[in-house]
Order: structure tokens, then sequence, then C-alpha cells
């Protein structure tokens, strides 16, 4: 109104009619303004449309705005993690996400949201499509055994999360408090064969991951941002085996993706897989082509489209990927189909390849390395000396080895059983098949260029390190077990060559 005011006395009125009309759509198209000439009208009125995980609702064929009448009733129950853990969800409906809604742009969506009686906190929810306070935080916040009404307009088309955001936020969302909400744009987006949808969520829990039964909520863990469980769609292998997503090979294929954290952003990434088009933090418009890993901020959203031609397992991961092996952010897409190996061969042979292995050059250059023919200190200090410039490349500083390698030499069974064995490990080498502390090893210790006393030195050091406390090995033991091998061929020598 105060244009009209700036405007000189002899401006005709159709002028100003005329600059209101201009003003009014570039409002609309840009920036929303509340101008209530960009909204459509609303026409009738219907249930919203909604889906549970992994699935989405089809696509919208209305033309124009409508009441879309939302209904959301929350949850606080016990539900699976994990096989064998189970966690306190509070839930929008039934399960965590909670059901992914399509309304239209322009869409007038009524919530009617309820708090079950059997709840024990007051909840609400913030719609991210909203434009408003609190996306509605506010105007639905209500204790258990209320329900409330509030209604906003979905003025800008994009993919949005909605959450609870009753304090504190984040034990909330921790808890299983959120969802995806589509504004479809007014012309509709473009059609693919199959649409899905995921949300990365984390789970801070007392028990570490796996451990069995009920899990109660980390508040430690949460303030360190460090959660046991990374899933998707609520539970660890909501997309696994028999939930896998199952599409044809080259089908068009969208998912809506989000994550409501509460604490990590995505790197999302399907195996195998390329991204033809990505809709950048769920805006409405594709931004980017041809992306392997696409990243999905905390609080937001990516919407990705893949075909995939060439039949087989496509994993589905968090690309930090201790979090998708160690902490469940894993899942499944299985393309059914033809193979198409003039695309992809799969493996058209396997050989053996040997041009002489790691253990092989390690026990070669042993022979450099100089050691004392006699102890410079005490027999400990000797035995240091043999382990921290010889058996340490193997065994590690601390004694512990390495998983399915080397196998530890720290509260060993094996070093620390039958001295007579371990003196022949020395002198001989050891290959084949053994069992340390209950775990089974398959590997090649090399004879090693070691004189008597290093042995005896080095085995008195190692079942005295490490937390081992056991009797020495003498230099006479090592030549004893020495004389009785006379004449036997090494392990290692019976191996060289390889097998
Ligand atoms: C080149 C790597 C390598 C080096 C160097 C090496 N080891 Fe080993 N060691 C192994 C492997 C591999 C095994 C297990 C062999 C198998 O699986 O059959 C083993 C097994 C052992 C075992 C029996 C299993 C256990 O954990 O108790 C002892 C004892 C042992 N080593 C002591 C030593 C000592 C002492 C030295 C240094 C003098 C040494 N090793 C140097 C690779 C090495
Ligand atoms: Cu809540």
């Amino acid at each position: 109104m105060r244009y009209r005011f700036t405007l000189p006395a002899v401006a005709c009125l159709c002028t100003v009619a005329g600059y209101m009309v201009y003003r009014t759509e570039v409002a609309a198209s840009d920036i929303h303004s509340s101008a209530s000439a960009s909204l459509e009208p609303i026409v009738g009125e219907e249930p919203a449309t909604t889906a549970a995980a992994p699935n989405v609702p089809p696509p919208l064929t209305r033309r124009h705005a409508t009441k879309v009448v939302l209904n959301i009733e929350v949850k606080e129950h016990v539900k699976a993690l994990a096989d064998g853990v189970t966690y306190t969800y509070w839930t929008f409906g039934d399960d965590t996400p909670g059901r992914f809604i399509r309304v239209r742009e322009g869409d007038l969506v009524e919530t009617h949201f309820s708090n079950h009686p059997d709840n024990m906190f007051s909840h609400n929810v913030d719609f991210h499509a909203a434009s408003g306070p609190e996306g509605g935080g506010d105007a639905s916040f209500i204790a258990p055994g209320h329900t409330t009404t509030f209604s906003w307009r979905a003025l800008n088309p994009g993919l949005f999360i909605y959450h609870c955001v009753a304090a504190p936020a984040g034990l909330h969302i921790s808890n299983g408090m959120y969802g995806l909400i589509l504004v479809e744009p007014k012309e509709g987006l473009p059609r693919v064969d199959k649409e899905f949808f995921v949300v990365q969520g984390e789970f801070y829990t007392r028990g570490a991951y796996g451990e069995r039964g009920q899990q109660e909520f980390s508040m430690e863990k949460a303030l360190k941002e460090q959660p046991d469980y990374v899933v998707f769609n609520g539970h660890v292998g909501a997309l696994m085996g028999e939930h896998a997503l199952r599409v044809k090979a080259g089908q068009s294929v969208r998912m809506y993706l989000g994550n409501p954290g509460p604490s990590l952003v995505s790197s999302f990434h399907v195996v195998g897989g390329i991204f033809n088009n990505v809709y950048g933090e769920g805006g409405s418009t594709i931004n980017q082509h041809n992306v392997q890993t696409t990243v999905i901020p905390v609080g937001g959203t990516a919407t990705v489209e893949m075909t995939a031609d060439v039949p087989g397992n496509y994993t589905i991961v968090d690309h930090a990927m201790f979090r998708a092996f160690n902490k469940g952010a894993m899942g499944l897409l299985e393309v059914d189909g033809a193979p198409r190996t003039e695309l992809f061969s799969g493996r058209q042979s396997e050989e053996t390849y040997n041009p002489g292995t790691h253990l092989q050059r390690v026990a070669a250059t042993m022979d450099a390395v100089p050691i004392p023919s006699k102890p410079t200190g005490g027999a400990n200090e000797h035995g240091k000396q043999v382990y921290t410039t010889i058996c340490v490349g193997c065994h590690q500083p601390d004694g512990r080895g390495l998983a399915n390698t080397f196998p530890p030499l720290a509260q060993s069974d094996f070093l620390m059983g039958d001295k007579d064995r371990v003196v022949r490990v020395l002198l001989q080498g050891l290959s084949g098949q053994i069992s340390v502390n209950g775990r089974i090893f398959n590997n090649v210790m090399p004879k090693l260029p070691l004189t008597d006393e290093d042995i005896a030195a080095a085995l008195s050091y190692v079942r005295n390190s490490f937390g081992n406390t056991g009797s020495v090995i003498s230099i006479a033991d090592v030549a004893r077990v020495r004389a009785q091998l006379d004449g036997v061929q090494t392990l290692t020598n019976n191996r060289a060559g390889g097998t």
C-alpha cells in the first residue's frame, strides 16, 4: 500500500494496479511472500497421502491446491533396534521413521497431532516444510493424553524432514521422532519406475553395539556424538535380507534421503552405483549429475536418481565405513535381470600369483640384522633387544599381534604353555594352523637367524612382558631341544616356494 503514496499524484489507477501485479509475481516465484494474491485457492479436502518405510506413496495427479488432513499419533513403545536388542522408541505413528507424507505445493496441511495417553512425555512436531515459528513446534506441543490441531501452507516444493523439537530435542530425535515430507512442485516431478525413502539416524545406547537386551539412552555418548548405532530406517537390517530394496535392471530409481541425525552428517553411497541426478540437499532442482557419494546434512535431505543396468547386489552405506560395517548403516538394493557382460564382465579368471611374499622378504632381510652374539646386559635386556629388532615387526610393539595374521604374545596360552614347543617355534619357524587363545591362525613364521642365546633371551623376555609372567627359558633348554630336532628339516624350508 505504501507504494501508492510514493507515486506521483498524476499516476493513474491502472499504473498502480500494473505495478502491484508485477510485484506480486516476483514475490511469488522468488521468495514466496505472504502476499495472499500469490496463493492458489484451496479446493476441497482430502486425507494426506502417506506410506510406511521404505515405500513412497504414488505421485499426486491433482492439479490444484487442497486441504490435506494429516493425522499423527505419538507412541512410546519398545521395539527391536537390532537382533536381540530392544529400545524404547518414541515414534510418529507406529515406527521409526514416521510415514512418508506426500503433498502438493500450495496445499494447506491441517495437522491433527495426538500424544497417546499411555505416553510419559510431552511432544510436538516441527515440519521443515512449513514456514512459521518452529515449523509448528510451539503450536503442536502437548502433554500425553492431549490432541491439537494446526494448519500450514506447503509453499516451497522440496523434500523436508519433520521431527519432534520438544526439549531436549536431541533426545527426542535420538529416540526416533522423525520422518520425511515431500512437497511436490505444482507441475509434479518427472516420473521414475521406482521410488523409496531412506532415513539415516543414530541411537545412543548404554551398552555397546549388539549388546543384548533392553538398551537405555546414554546421554554421555550423545554429548560426545559417539553413537553405537547408525542405522537406516530406524533399525539395524531394516533394508537387508527380505527387507532389501528390489528393482529390475534398467529401471529408474528415485531415493528420497533424510538425515535427522542428531549429530552425524551422512556420506550416502550405493556401492557399484552412480547417481545420475541429485537434488542437492533435497531442494527443488537437480543441481548435479553423475555423483558417487552425496552428503545429507543433519536436519536435511537429498534426493537421488539412479538406474542400475547390471543385475546384482548393490550395498547401500554411509561411506564413513565403520558406521556401515560396525554400527548398522548398511542396506541392500537388489537388481534383478539378465547379465550384461558387455557392461560388466564379472570375474573372468583367477590364478595363483606369487612374486615372493612379505614373510619371505622379511625372512630374507633378517640375515642383514646384526644381532650381538653375547648379551650386552642381563638376559632380559638382550631379549628386549631381539624383540624390538626382530619380533616387533610382526607381533607388534605391544605384543598383541594383528588380527587374523600375527598371533598375540600378550597373554598367549600358546607361548605360556609347553616350553619345548615354543623353543621349537623359534628354532624351526612355524607354519600351518595353530590356535592362540581360542583363535585360529594359519600363517607362516619364518625360521629366524637366532643363536641359542638369542632364543633363550627373547623367549624369557616375552614370557615376562606384555602382562605375561612365566618361567625363564635357559640356553640349556634351547640346546636340549635343538639336539632333539637335529637333522629335522624346518617347516619354513618345506614351505619355500609357496603352496
Ligand atoms: C615375519 C613375521 C614374524 C616374526 C619376525 C616373528 N614371528 Fe612369531 N609368529 C609369526 C606368525 C605368522 C606366527 C603364527 C604361525 C602360524 O599361524 O602357524 C607366529 C607365532 C609365534 C608364536 C606362537 C604363537 C603365539 O602367539 O604364542 C610365538 C611364541 C612366536 N611367534 C614368537 C616370536 C618371537 C619371540 C619372535 C622374535 C624372535 C617372533 N615370533 C618373530 C610371525 C612372526
Ligand atoms: Cu518428542
